[in-house]
């Protein structure tokens, strides 16, 4: 038996776990409290992580589609040999343009992503369809235009605040916020600290809240609307922090001035008295910061959602304070910035769509692969990712990737998406090799964790970083071999910190600049083969450590690392990769995040036309017709669900069946009582669905969890394929990102069977 430091891989907390290891299985997992973040913090999921490790879908080898449909197994180099030669094939014929990646990373591991966008580059293409594209662009959009750039990204301060909003989220059950639970009973046991939940359901954490305003599904641009409106009537902005830092604001207040804010509460349906309540309470609170995940980035104007509770914290001067709402600096790049107004952008050949933050939305891809005639999409590497489970209209990617001519899955586990490939690459786990997220989101400290292997590699399987090295080589992107740098990262003496390779291989790239997109492999097959503990993967972490020191010294150094210009992001590196239990890279002070802000003067621009234009465009807007009577909410986290990253059902303690939530005069109305069946039917398909009475649910609106669908060892789906329901074209307009939180359908009692 062994004990060994991790973190938790099921979602962007990545919670420091401390775990008992015996003959290859997880004998016991419990908080580290050590990790410099989450302090010992988990919650119930974690504890069931030996179901990822072990269990009955895990590939063991590459197996390759024969013509009957069937797979055969094949060795490495004949499915790496054969897929290079189809890549370059492709290219040759069509460009960049026939290729797209789905995926590149999960909630644990974004080590992988770095290579895999490698291949993006060998096939000239820039297409990067991604799980955020449909979830946070609109956000990242929003965040391009107020501060100057698509990579400035917003986080709160919840632990500190004195005033705190929720909107559309619910951290009891999806976290993302600091050791949820905790900081949740932290506020709530203060009587000097206010805690405002904006949801449809009296979830988890709203039972927690002071006030709880149930906001009619998809209307929360009109909620919001009234709030930010009462502030600015009532004279309680913050006039002195809008002079000195934003511009435009008299663009904003003209439109604040006439909105008819009774009838935007109504709209709402959020009594009016509390909308006034929290208007009042947030901008008076001596800190007060906001909170908000995919109940308002799933559903009606999601785009504008995301401008109006920016407005929030920025019109009553909650930015760059403790509790407030933060900028902060980022070790990992995670996303670009692509600003669509420049020519250079490259759009999707069907819809014309531009990438957001580097990415591409899921929505559109379907139809960039059937309908866009010879500059279609042809060929799609997936990794991290299952989009026949995850992405809008599981039957149209069905017929879009059985149409690809060459569909390549990388994967732990035969997904969903997995069986349609023509070839199905098995990774190893993420507690077998290196790995680590870009998650590191935090203000004025960020940590980062580098998770070392637990277990020797499984089967047959390899790590990402060695599946794209090898294959860039087979497409002869790359050279087999960097004799000199290999040698100079060999001989360097150990004091030497690898300064003297990393000069070595920037003068390699200066001589050939072809191979600056490939750094990452370069790195890999030369300074990786020194690092200690087999930790070749991880060389790409020196350059950005050595990046990041000198871009941010003073807060590296407040952090508890020496260096002088020179050795303190190589110092950075070294520490990173020592630190078992993870560690802190950066300490900011608040008035940093001004160097945050992009734009060249500094400011936040406030007036964005796309997004005034669409406010304005409100006050017309019809209601939504009655030819389906309910909202379903599609995809609501819950105590056993963990996106598609557990595959056997046995995981779950509750709720094997994924149930529908329902208020129990619905119920009562359709005749069906707890534990009956319904049809769900929407404009795509029709779903069954087991219900649950639920009286903290809005009559007329029902939802079905996240995470389910999944055909554990050729079984049939278990519990709903909430994406046969979802429609790719029901999507914020802007971003094209899905409205799963608002999908109207009708429901039907089914006889079951006694
Ligand atoms: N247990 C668990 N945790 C997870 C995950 C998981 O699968 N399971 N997934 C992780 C991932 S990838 C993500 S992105 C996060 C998402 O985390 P959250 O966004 O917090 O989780 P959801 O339950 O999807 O949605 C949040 C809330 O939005 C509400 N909502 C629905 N419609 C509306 C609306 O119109 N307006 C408002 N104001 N609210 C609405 C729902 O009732 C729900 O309570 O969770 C992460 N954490
Ligand atoms: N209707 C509806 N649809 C939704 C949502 C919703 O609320 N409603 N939520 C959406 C959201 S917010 C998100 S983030 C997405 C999540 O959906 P996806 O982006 O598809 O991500 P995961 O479900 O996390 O799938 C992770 C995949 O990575 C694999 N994997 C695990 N470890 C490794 C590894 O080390 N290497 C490799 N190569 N693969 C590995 C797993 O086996 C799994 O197949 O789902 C979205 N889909
Ligand atoms: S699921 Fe999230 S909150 Fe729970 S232990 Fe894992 S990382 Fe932490
Ligand atoms: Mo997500």
């Amino acid at each position: 038996m062994t004990t060994q430091t991790t973190a938790c891989i099921l979602c962007s907390r990545n919670c420091g776990l401390t775990v008992e290891i015996e003959n290859g299985k997880f004998t016991k997992i419990r908080g580290d409290d050590n990790h410099p973040v989450s302090k010992g913090y988990i919650c119930q999921k974690a504890a069931r992580l030996e179901h990822y490790q072990n269990h009955d879908d895990r590939l063991r080898q590459p197996l390759r589609r024969k013509a009957d449909g069937s797979f055969e197994p094949a060795s490495w180099d004949e499915a790496l040999d054969d897929i290079a030669q189809r890549l370059l094939a492709i290219r040759a014929k069509h460009g960049g343009k026939a290729f797209a990646t789905a995926g590149g990373g999960g909630q644990g591991n974004h080590l992988g992503g770095a290579y895999l966008g490698q291949l993006r580059a060998a096939m000239k293409s820039r297409f990067n369809y991604n799980s955020l594209g449909q979830e946070k662009t609109g956000d990242f959009w929003v965040n391009g235009r107020l501060f100057g750039r698509q990579t400035c990204h917003t986080t709160e301060d919840v632990e500190h605040a004195d005033y705190v909003l929720f909107i559309g989220t619910n951290p009891f059950q999806a976290h993302g916020i600091p050791n949820a639970r905790d900081t949740l009973k932290e506020i709530r046991k203060d009587p000097n600290r206010t805690m405002v939940v904006i949801d449809p359901r009296r979830t988890e954490t709203a039972k927690y809240a002071d006030l709880h305003l149930q906001v009619k599904p998809g209307m929360d641009a009109f909620l919001l609307s009234a709030i930010l409106a009462i502030i600015v009537r009532d004279g309680l902005h913050d006039r002195e922090f809008l002079a000195a830092h934003c511009t435009d604001f008299d663009q904003v207040e003209a439109l604040l001035k006439t909105v008819p804010i009774a009838d935007y509460a109504a709209r709402a349906d959020v009594p009016l008295a509390n909308v006034e309540t929290v208007a009042r309470g947030f901008a008076t609170a001596r800190t007060a910061c906001v909170r908000i995940d995919l109940g308002i980035q799933h559903t009606l104007h999601t785009t504008l959602n995301g401008y109006l509770e920016k407005l929030l914290y920025l019109i009553t001067g909650n930015f760059g304070i403790q509790g407030g709402n933060n900028l902060h600096s980022t070790l990992i790049p995670v996303f670009s910035h692509t600003d669509e107004r420049k020519p250079h952008i490259t759009r999707s050949a069907h819809h014309r769509m531009f990438p957001i933050a580097g990415i591409m939305p899921p929505n559109i891809l379907p139809d960039e692969i059937l309908l866009a005639g010879e500059d279609r999409i042809r060929a799609v590497f997936v990794d991290s990712c299952n989009p026949l489970l995850t992405w809008p209209d599981t039957a149209a990617f069905e017929k879009a990737f059985a149409s690809l001519e060459l569909l390549v899955v990388v994967d732990v586990a035969l997904t969903e998406t997995a069986r349609l490939a023509h070839y199905v690459l098995p990774a190893a786990s993420q507690f077998e090799k290196w790995e680590f997220t870009g998650f590191n989101l935090e203000f004025p400290d960020n940590g980062f964790h580098l998770r070392h292997p637990l277990f020797p590699t499984f089967a047959d399987t390899l790590p990402e970083p060695e599946i794209y090295t090898r294959l860039l080589e087979k497409m002869g992107v790359i050279p087999k071999a960097f004799p000199l740098l290999s040698r100079i990262a060999r001989l360097e003496p150990k004091a030497g910190k690898h300064l003297g390779y990393v000069a070595a291989l920037f003068a390699t790239f200066a001589r050939n600049q072809k191979l600056v997109p490939y750094a990452a492999s370069v790195l890999y097959r030369t300074l990786g083969p020194v690092l200690p503990d087999g930790a070749a993967a991880v060389a790409p972490l020196l350059p950005l450590a050595i990046q990041f020191a000198e871009a941010e010294p003073e807060a590296v150094r407040r952090a508890g690392h020496a260096g002088n210009r020179l050795t303190l992001g190589a110092n950075l590196f070294q520490a990173i990769l020592e630190a078992r239990s993870g560690l802190i890279f950066s300490r900011h002070r608040f008035e940093d995040v001004w160097r945050f802000v992009k734009h060249k003067d500094r400011r936040i621009h406030l007036a964005i036309p796309e997004m005034l234009k669409e406010w304005r465009a409100l006050e017309g807007e019809e209601a939504p017709g009655a030819d389906y009577p309910f909202i379903l909410m599609a995809g609501e986290r819950r105590s056993y669900n963990a996106n598609q990253i557990y595959r056997n059902p046995a995981w779950r303690k509750v709720d094997p069946h994924g149930a529908m939530r329902m208020h129990p005069e619905d119920a009562a109305a359709l005749g069906v009582t707890e534990g009956g069946k319904v049809a769900c039917e929407s404009a795509l398909d029709t779903l069954e669905a087991v219900v649950e009475l639920d009286d903290g649910m809005r009559r007329g609106t029902v939802s079905l969890p996240h995470g389910y669908g999944v055909r554990y060892r050729d079984s049939a789906p278990v519990g709903p394929e909430l994406n046969r329901l979802t429609a790719a074209t029901h999507c914020d307009p802007f971003s094209r990102t899905p409205y799963h939180k608002y999908v109207p359908v009708k429901l039907r009692k089914l006889e079951t069977a006694a």
